[in-house]
């Protein structure tokens, strides 16, 4: 062969080894999919754990509320590296490389909580695919392509409407709380402006895995146990009897300001304090942790739960609804006003009393082990004029769990100026603002502050999330 021969040859080799890997990404895909799981979710999981937290920062900078169709994306060309990484190597050494591939595959498919089996015979599937498809250089390229790309789009609709039919089983345990009508606060009524309560197909949802973990809710049961004189376990109708609804903002630490990751919802759920009272903790129980069938755990401290100078939830409506599955069904832990990663599991299963020596998921990847309470904020939602130069600004602002005693906007460096409070559903839950103000001709930047009743102003410094949570304040720009 002549030199020109020898790299379109390996050329040829390389593309075959792509298309031979989406085949294996699409077979082991489908054949999860086909009995109820995902060998990519499982993959994305273990990408989410093992992360630096670095990456993991940048990647919620970058891909913003897409993360999760960013891992899938990401995770799908795993198997077409593993593929073409193969066909690098020496004949000899495919066959270990492959098992190899399917065995680490199946490893962390078998780490993404109620889709793991499927997920792993996915994975060797896609290691035997992979396999017969190297045994030739070169081949039916496009074929391979084509039937992968075909069946990945089968298993992504199958699961889809597994998650469908799960979400409409949750649904089916409600209604969760009463459906009152939510009240006015009188700012109603400005376009753009975000509703009162948001509606749970608009909250934000931040977990790390790919999809919800399909909890039963007939099996399910809360168990409350480690260092306790009882040990319990709950029903969901055991539960639903105590609960009580509060109103509450809930907030992402990755909330930079003027961000999506923050809701206000109604909840229902039943104060930690009653459950705690039933449990009795013994002398030493100094830590509630509150884990997840995902294997994700919080740890929260004991005593200002116990005596509810921290208020907090056992879950499990949302709205006058169970809780979606994203959101946490059939439970999840809440403690308002501190930020969503340090108060509490969704898709918990247990509570245990514990000692200190617990070490929490987020503990373990560099954030502080105490829970991070969450600052004042205003967010910016509508900034409009009309020709004469008066502009409407209006938004939302959060303090919890003290709230919010004012928000103020400035036009540029001028003085701060007070705005109009929509009226207070509870101290916990985020307030509805708006003002309208005379913008002088040119282009100005509009900035807001949140003042909490403790008397904390809204600092200005601009911090990234990462190790205490963001700072900085909202502005936007408008022209007159
Ligand atoms: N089991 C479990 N619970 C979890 C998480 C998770 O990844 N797994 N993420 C936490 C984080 S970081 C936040 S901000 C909130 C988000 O809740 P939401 O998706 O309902 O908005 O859930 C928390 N509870
Ligand atoms: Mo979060």
């Amino acid at each position: 062969m002549s030199m020109n021969e020898q790299v379109s040859a390996r050329k040829k080799g390389l593309l075959h080894a792509v298309a031979v890997g989406v085949g294996a990404v699409g077979a082991g895909e489908l054949l999860a999919a086909a009995r109820g799981g995902s060998m990519l979710d499982g993959i994305g999981r273990l990408a989410a754990d093992y992360a630096p937290v670095q990456v993991v920062e940048t990647m919620v900078a970058q891909a913003g509320e897409h993360d999760k169709e960013m891992t899938r994306f990401g995770v799908a060309l795993w198997g077409v590296g593993a593929a073409v990484g193969t066909a690098l190597l020496p004949p000899r050494l495919r066959t270990p490389a492959t098992a190899v591939f399917g065995a680490a595959t199946a490893a962390a498919a078998l780490r993404s909580a109620d889709r793991s089996v499927p997920g792993a015979l996915g994975a060797v599937a896609a290691a035997a695919v992979l396999r017969a498809g190297l045994r030739k250089p070169t081949g039916h390229g496009l074929l391979w392509a084509a039937a992968g790309t075909g069946m990945f789009a089968a298993a992504e609709t199958l699961v889809r409407r597994a998650d469908q039919s799960h979400r409409e089983r949750a649904r089916k345990v409600g209604p969760m709380g009463a459906h009152v009508p939510v009240p006015e606060d009188g700012i109603g009524g400005e376009p753009g402006l975000t509703s009162l309560i948001t509606p749970a197909s608009k909250f934000y949802v931040a977990d790390v895995n790919s999809r919800p973990p399909r909890v039963d809710p007939a099996g399910w049961r809360l168990s409350i146990g480690g260092r306790v004189a009882h040990n319990l376990r709950l029903s969901l109708a055991d539960l639903a009897e105590q609960a009580v609804e509060f109103d509450a903002v809930m907030v992402c630490v990755h909330n930079t300001v003027g961000s999506g990751r923050c809701a206000n919802a109604r909840w229902l759920g039943v104060p930690l304090t009653a459950l705690l009272e039933h449990a009795v903790p013994e002398t030493g129980a100094t830590r509630l942790v509150t884990r997840a069938v995902d294997g994700y755990t919080i740890s929260l401290p004991l005593e200002p739960l116990r005596t509810g100078e921290w208020p907090g939830y056992l879950v499990i409506g949302m709205n006058g609804e169970p809780l979606p599955p994203e959101h946490g069904f059939p439970a999840r832990v809440f403690v308002p006003g501190i930020y969503g990663q340090y108060s509490g599991a969704k898709w918990v299963g247990e509570l245990e009393l514990t000692d200190d020596s617990h070490v929490d998921y987020w503990w373990k990847r560099g954030w502080p082990a105490e829970p991070l309470w969450v600052r004042p904020q205003a967010r910016i939602d509508v900034a409009s004029g009309s020709g004469s130069g008066k502009f409407t600004v209006a938004g939302v602002a959060w303090a919890p769990p003290h709230g919010i005693s004012g928000v103020e906007i400035r036009i540029g460096e001028t003085d701060w100026l007070p705005v109009e409070l929509g009226s207070e559903l509870a101290p916990a839950a985020w307030r509805r603002w708006r003002t309208i103000v005379d913008v002088p001709p040119g282009t100005h930047t509009i900035q807001a502050r949140a003042i909490s009743r403790s008397g904390e102003v809204q600092d200005a410094e601009e911090r990234p999330p990462f190790p205490i949570g963001p700072g900085g304040l909202h502005s936007v720009t408008v022209t007159a």
